[in-house]
């Protein structure tokens, strides 16, 4: 019999935005100071549902203040769980990935040939989150967009799938939808030109049919949707519904597919076992208009290191262990997961390498007293170092407008947000969280402790014009020959 059927159901709300991972019980030391099961059920492992939006922006759920989209569900879910609102992810899809899949900065893992990609090719020897799960005994699942094994519809590197990551199960597509949208079904492609109408559903579907064949064992589900990524497809049902266009016909859809799984939980009995995680890839693609998301208040887009290009929407729901209703300013990111998955799940995480997240579980569970890692946060462009956050202080270092070894970025964002930065800038997030006055001038002792923390990301992770002394790389081929190649100029 299922352990998780002798606890208290949760009652009848779904929930809204949830990375959930599913707990059980715990019979690994670490995790001895976990609630236990009711009285008589075995311990048993959490799961763990982690749903990840592409391009939905800060603003564009409404509990993070959208003012015209309605996300009923993530609404509860936040109601029903904590909001963390000061959750990173990095500025583009790819690098976002690799970031949420090794628990590390997406410049310090390796990558097929020592290349640094716009969109990485993740190399096999990284050990992905999937991977530390499954050899803690979990069932593992990939239901989306996957982008790590090429930016490219067609022609992806197929020993870089999810079924070589981690993953028992892959219902999804290679990469973006900027052209179409091919569907694999574990490594064999089953379907060309996907209407993209239909994929929120159809992901859904296929990950409720997964949780459902799987409830009586620990299980990792990683839900990446395609959407809203550009090109924008919603169901019937929504189009047209929603006061904020496509875009926010598609956010609603979303969430609606958000309550399935939260009610499939629900269903299954799953609810005090499960952890949900609700977040986005990076901030929204702010120049497609009424086809990209909004993230008021926080200044800049998607591409840009403001912090409108990679702080994201984060809700965390597990009814029993995360606080009902709760908000959690402290930095926190993507990278996090991993470390803390594993700590839940009972899982090693791997001492052979630098992990740049850290252990979160104090935080989400709310426990009193509780503070964020004493760590910088590092803002990377592609390669490029551009900011760093310690605290609540934030520092632009300078560089010019739209760097040369960097991808055209600044087409992607407002042109007043694109200016050259010939002194660092500092902000107080804390008073100034659109970034708008800088204080560098006040605080010199606080500028020259984070360009020291900045030189300190250059040795250790790298920059554009250097390899990182941890930067991994497994493979003969140079190393970073973009770094050496602007490293000479
Ligand atoms: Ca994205």
């Amino acid at each position: 019999m299922n352990a998780s059927k002798s606890h208290r159901s949760l009652g009848t709300s779904p929930a809204c935005i949830v990375l959930a991972i599913v707990t059980a019980s715990f019979s690994c030391p670490l995790a001895r100071a976990e609630p236990a099961g009711a009285a008589g059920s075995p311990p048993s492992k959490p799961n763990f549902i982690v749903i990840f939006t592409d391009d939905q922006g800060y603003q564009d759920v409404g509990c993070f203040g959208s003012p015209l989209i309605k996300t009923p569900r993530l609404d509860r879910m936040a109601r029903q769980g904590r909001k963390f609102t000061s959750f990173y992810a990095q500025t583009v899809c790819g690098p976002s990935r690799a970031a949420l899949m090794t628990g590390c900065y997406p410049l310090r893992v390796a990558k097929r040939n020592n290349q640094v990609d716009v969109h990485p090719y993740l190399h096999t020897k990284e050990i992905t989150i999937a991977e530390i799960l499954k050899a803690a005994g979990y069932t593992t699942a990939c239901f989306g967009k996957w982008d790590l094994a090429g930016h490219t519809q067609t022609k992806f590197d197929p020993q870089l799938l999810p079924s070589q990551q981690g993953f028992d199960y892959f219902f999804g597509t290679p990469t973006s939808n900027d052209s179409v949208v091919n569907l694999l079904r574990n490594d064999e492609m089953i379907e060309k030109s996907a209407d993209m109408n239909t994929l929120t559903q159809r992901y859904t579907d296929e990950a409720i049919e997964f949780i459902r064949a799987n409830r009586d064992k620990p299980f990792f589900v990683y839900m990446p949707h395609t959407m809203p990524h550009t090109r924008l497809g919603v169901s019937d049902a929504f189009r047209g519904k929603s006061k904020r266009g496509l875009y926010g016909d598609i956010i609603e859809e979303i969430d609606a597919c958000v309550g399935r799984v939260l009610d499939t939980v629900e269903e299954l009995e799953l609810t005090e076992n499960t952890y949900v995680v609700f977040t986005s890839d990076n901030g929204p693609w702010a120049i497609k208009g009424e086809h990209g998301g909004c993230a008021l208040p926080l200044r800049g887009a998607k591409t840009s290191t403001w912090e409108g290009g990679l702080r994201v929407p984060c809700i965390v729901w597990a009814p029993g262990r995360v606080p009902a209703g709760t908000v959690c300013g402290e930095v926190t990111c993507t990278m996090d997961l991993l470390p803390t998955l594993a700590r839940l799940a009972g899982g090693q995480v791997p001492e052979d390498r630098v992990i740049d997240g850290h252990d979160i579980t104090a935080l989400i569970h709310g426990k009193p007293g509780a503070v964020g890692p004493d760590r910088p946060y590092y803002y990377y462009q592609h390669t490029h170092l551009q900011a760093v956050r310690s605290g609540k202080w934030k520092l632009h270092l300078p560089r010019p407008a739209n760097p040369p070894w960097t991808p055209n970025w600044a087409r992607h964002i407002d042109a007043k947000d694109v200016f050259d930065i010939p002194t660092p800038l500092l902000f107080d997030l804390e008073t100034d969280i659109g970034e708008r006055t800088n204080v560098a001038d006040r605080h010199p002792e606080v500028v020259a402790r984070l360009m020291q923390l900045a030189e300190e990301a250059r040795e250790d992770i790298g920059d554009y014009d250097r390899a990182g002394k941890n930067a991994r790389f497994f493979d003969p081929q140079p190393r970073r020959p973009d770094a050496v190649k602007w490293a000479k100029e």
